[in-house]
């Protein structure tokens, strides 16, 4: 096929020419035994994109291999941290410059409205490389005392390797960063495999990472369905680390896919059933507009959105008629229309399980306060849908939906509110909203939660470290945190003056 898509912006009718091939080595190539194509579409209207190729066990064997190339010869110890960081600035340069052309492809591809995609994701994309091309040059290690007359110790901060990381569908410029920046800032080389959802977004970044004079085999980038390139990544005996970002189900594929393969070092960002707790003392009008951030953002597909909300009951009736009338004013859209603050959800498995979930709440005795009615026509659009009178037992407070439904139930007591909102398998994000400072800091403590948003929700920042507790995942990303994801501590005992007899 051919080895470029031209791809027609909506809005603007501006010509994108979109690489369809695998990255390896700074060049996109043809599949070496594979025919199979993905299919990128349209999740406004249904309509197909463009089809690029999708790799194959063997394209994974010949990425992983110009990664190692390029570990032990080009990167890895071979290249100074003040080298990676000049050229993670030159990619966060490139990307600012092709800001808005990656958001029109990235709101094409996911559905996301393009402001959003352009100020926030890529924005935040931005921002994610700078800030670790500015670590790229500080990594170090200790020096330990020993034995001052004879002994010295010292650690290095290895980089560990070539790593595979699998990226999911939900921000796929955002998550690309997350993953690619501390690896490069570290100096690891990297396999990426962007969702078959959407990949069309990772082949224009890789077309940027050449462009920006990273060596060959530094970032090879190989569109794959899971089942076959995530899976052979996880699996590879060459890959020192995997990193991953996705559901807990295929979470759990991968750790045990590292286990029985070399035992390669493993970091999951899994999903989540995020809850927002409403005291009597908040500000009722600023925590709903957190509450509808935090369940309605990235149309609900966000791993922390914060699907379960208990409202102490001496302010229930009020708080629940506030946030339905501001969860109202969210207009959920085609993403190149300016009007839209919310696009549609990405697939046409994702419309189905959401509203496979909206039917379960209904049958299981939840009241719909907002939402539940499909619309007519093209696009996979769910509008904002909340449900009252909910039980700890029914579907929709029990799993992870990932669009935007929210299940509102209430609590007397903050010992209650602590006890429903850590009754979850999973503990990603949790919430809480009170004017009262002691609370805010008994109910924080308690919550089990990788990260706790007191009177706000949702916010993320790149240098404060993200990630689960419970089966919502292991290890840490963003920060100085996830440096230690990507490196490996050496330990150097040097003997200057002790003689064995
Ligand atoms: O996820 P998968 P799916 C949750 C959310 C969503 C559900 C299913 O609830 O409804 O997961 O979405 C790759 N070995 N989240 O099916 O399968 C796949 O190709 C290795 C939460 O899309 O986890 C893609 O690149 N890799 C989440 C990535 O895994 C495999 C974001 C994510 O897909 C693989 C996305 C395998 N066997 C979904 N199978 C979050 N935490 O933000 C698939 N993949």
């Amino acid at each position: 096929m051919a080895q470029t898509a031209k791809v027609v912006i909506p809005s603007t009718k501006r010509e994108v020419e979109i690489p369809t091939g695998l990255f390896i080595n700074n060049e996109f190539v043809p599949s070496a035994d594979s025919n199979e194509l993905i299919h990128a579409i349209n999740p406004a209207t249904e309509e197909a994109i463009c089809s690029v190729v999708a790799g194959s066990g063997k394209d994974i064997d010949l990425a992983v291999a110009a990664a190692r190339k390029a570990f032990i010869t080009t990167w890895g110890k071979n290249i100074t941290g003040f080298e990676r960081s000049r050229l993670l600035n030159k990619l966060a340069d490139l990307i600012e410059r092709d800001q808005q052309i990656l958001a029109e492809v990235e709101s094409l591809n996911n559905g996301k409205p393009v402001k959003i995609a352009r100020d926030f994701d890529i924005g935040d994309t931005i921002q994610c490389l700078r800030y670790y091309a500015g670590w790229a040059d500080k990594i170090v290690g200790q020096t330990i005392e020993v034995d001052n007359q004879k002994k010295l110790a010292f650690t290095r901060h290895d980089p560990i390797g070539v790593c595979g990381q699998i990226i999911p569908w939900n921000y796929p410029i955002n998550m690309w960063a997350w993953k690619v920046a501390p690896a490069l800032a570290c100096g690891c080389t990297i396999v990426m495999k962007p969702s078959e959802l959407t990949p069309l977004t990772a082949l224009l970044l890789s077309k940027l990472i050449a462009e920006a004079g990273f060596p060959p085999g530094v970032v090879n980038t190989i569109p794959s369905l899971g089942p076959v390139g995530g899976a052979a990544l996880s699996a590879h005996r060459d890959v020192d680390k995997v990193a991953f970002t996705g559901s807990t189900a295929t979470g759990r594929k991968i750790m045990e896919a590292a286990a029985k393969s070399n035992l390669k070092k493993v970091s999951l960002e899994l999903g989540g059933k995020s809850p927002q707790l409403i005291f009597e003392s908040a500000d009722l009008d600023q925590a709903a507009n957190w509450a509808c951030l935090g369940i309605l953002y990235n149309t609900g597909q966000d791993c922390t959105a914060g699907s379960r909300l208990y409202v102490q009951d001496s302010i229930y009736d009020k708080f629940v008629a506030l946030l339905v009338q501001k969860a109202k004013e969210l207009v959920i859209g085609d993403g190149f229309d300016e009007k839209s603050g919310g696009g549609p959800v990405v697939s046409k498995v994702q419309y189905d399980k959401v509203w496979g979930y909206i039917e379960d709440g209904k049958a299981q005795g939840a009241k719909l306060a907002l939402g539940g009615q499909k619309r007519s026509g093209k696009g996979y659009f769910v509008d904002p849908t909340i449900f009252t009178d909910i039980k700890q037992d029914m579907n929709i407070v029990r799993d992870e939906i990932f669009g935007p439904v929210l299940s509102v139930g209430g609590f007397k007591t903050e010992e209650e509110a602590i006890a429903l909102a850590n009754d979850t398998t999973y503990g990603l994000g949790a919430g809480l909203h009170s004017n009262d400072a002691n609370q805010c800091m008994r109910v924080s403590s308690a919550l089990e939660a990788g990260t706790v948003w007191v009177n706000q929700y949702n916010l993320l920042n790149n240098n404060v470290p993200f990630g689960g507790k419970k089966q919502s995942g292991i290890g840490r990303e963003l920060g100085s945190y996830a440096l230690e994801e990507y490196t490996s501590v050496k330990a150097v005992h040097w003997n200057f003056g002790e003689k064995l007899e």
